[in-house]
């Protein structure tokens, strides 16, 4: 079995992107429309258990008695707030990779195979941190929140990205760093391997691999290997 492609998601995958960079930006949103509401890192931890901010806002506002219509239509308008201002963020060049992603993208590149992105995130950002950390020709598919009718852990993004491909599972992998990507990329029929970081939580034991980090237990031939059992415990 060869390795076709990888299928990366992006925030905390490929981006140190929530602690740091959405949380402060739900933050300053909620500041700039005089709500009371602040998100500190574990309460975040937390709430990342929603996919998707709009529905991450929408929940949280629900449960602080916000009334159902009104939560809705607060968490929309603040959703579009905290999206230009996380992409500030980004422009501002305040989202690292993690480690080790570049080499690892280069590596995958010089090797030949084809890398793709399955997220939830927002189109908006998601495209300006693809253009802030990796040449234009980095990947080829490119799945955000809005393509999709259901977020993570749905398997919508990686069937989207599947589809675009007219491809079937075999010889793709994603890599992932929440329970709710590992159990996306599963419903959606493909191997996994994972690295996760100080907000991954849950028993993710079902993962494909578990990496401490890019580049140390995860490479090309990792992968590889992967798909390759994958493939015959499929076949
Ligand atoms: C990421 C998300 C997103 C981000 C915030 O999950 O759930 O909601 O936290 O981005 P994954 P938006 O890494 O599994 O894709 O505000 O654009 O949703
Ligand atoms: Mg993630």
């Amino acid at each position: 079995m060869h390795l076709n492609g990888v299928i990366f998601d992006v925030d905390g995958t490929l981006v140190d992107s929530e602690r740091d960079g959405h949380r402060v930006a739900f933050n300053e949103a909620f500041a700039e429309f005089d709500l009371p509401y602040r998100w500190d890192v574990d309460e975040y931890g937390e709430l990342l258990k929603t996919t998707g901010g709009r529905y991450r806002l929408e929940g949280y506002l629900l449960k602080q008695g916000v009334e159902a219509a009104e939560a809705a239509e607060l968490a929309v308008r603040l959703h579009r707030r905290k999206t230009d201002l996380f992409t500030d963020l980004v422009e501002s060049g305040a989202i690292p990779l993690r480690p080790g992603v570049a080499a690892f993208i280069d590596e995958l590149k010089t090797h030949g195979v084809p890398l793709h992105v399955a997220t939830t995130g927002t189109r908006q950002w998601v495209h300006a941190v693809l253009a802030q950390h990796f040449s234009p020709d980095t990947f080829d598919v490119i799945v955000v929140g809005e393509d999709v009718e259901t977020l993570k852990p749905a398997p919508d993004a990686y069937l989207e990205v599947l589809r675009r491909l007219d491809a079937a599972p075999a010889g793709y992998v994603a890599i992932e760093d929440s329970l709710n990507g590992l159990h996306a990329a599963h419903a959606a029929g493909l191997p996994c391997a994972m690295v996760p970081n100080d907000y991954t939580h849950g028993d993710i034991s079902a993962a494909d691999l578990i990496a401490s980090a890019f580049g140390d237990d995860l490479t090309p031939e990792t992968l590889q290997d992967l798909v390759q059992s994958a493939g015959q415990i499929t076949s």
